[in-house]
């Protein structure tokens, strides 16, 4: 009884493992890769049921499931006003005024320049300008309010 119940189950063992070197367990949709879905220079990875096209990383960039758009790096980019040149992965940003930096995340200090002048000697930053005061403690001699 025991010998026979161990028996049964090395041939189960057995049948099982034949049946998956025979392919009956396979799914058909495990060779996606085969009719070579992935373009320029693509590697193509096999998933369970579907593929993924790794895109190459050198020369002209592309995207898309099948690597056959050409890279839009502004698609990417954290700014409004982007400018790029398709297939490759820099882009530019248009800065709105008062705006810089490469994603345009830098406020521009419009007193740098030192643009005041006596009496309102202090400069006060502002967002795309800026205006001019007195420095605390002294009077405004220019306003009129005498
Ligand atoms: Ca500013």
């Amino acid at each position: 009884m025991e010998l026979g119940k161990v028996h049964l189950n090395l041939k189960t063992v057995l049948l099982t493992m034949m049946m998956f070197k025979w392919g009956i367990f396979c799914t058909a949709s495990s060779d996606k890769c085969l009719s070579a879905p992935c373009h320029n220079g693509a590697t193509c990875v096999d998933n369970m049921d579907d593929y993924a096209c790794l895109c190459a990383k050198d020369g002209v960039r592309f995207m898309g499931k099948n690597c056959d758009e050409l890279y839009d790096a502004c698609s990417f980019a954290p700014c409004e006003d982007c400018s790029s040149t398709p297939g490759e992965t820099e882009y530019h940003c248009i800065c709105p005024d008062g705006l810089a930096g490469d994603n345009c995340t830098e406020e521009v200090d419009e007193c740098e320049s030192n643009p005041c002048s006596e009496p309102r000697s202090l400069c006060v930053d502002q967002l795309n300008g800026y205006f001019c005061r007195c420095p605390p403690g002294s009077e405004d001699r220019t306003a009129g309010h005498t």
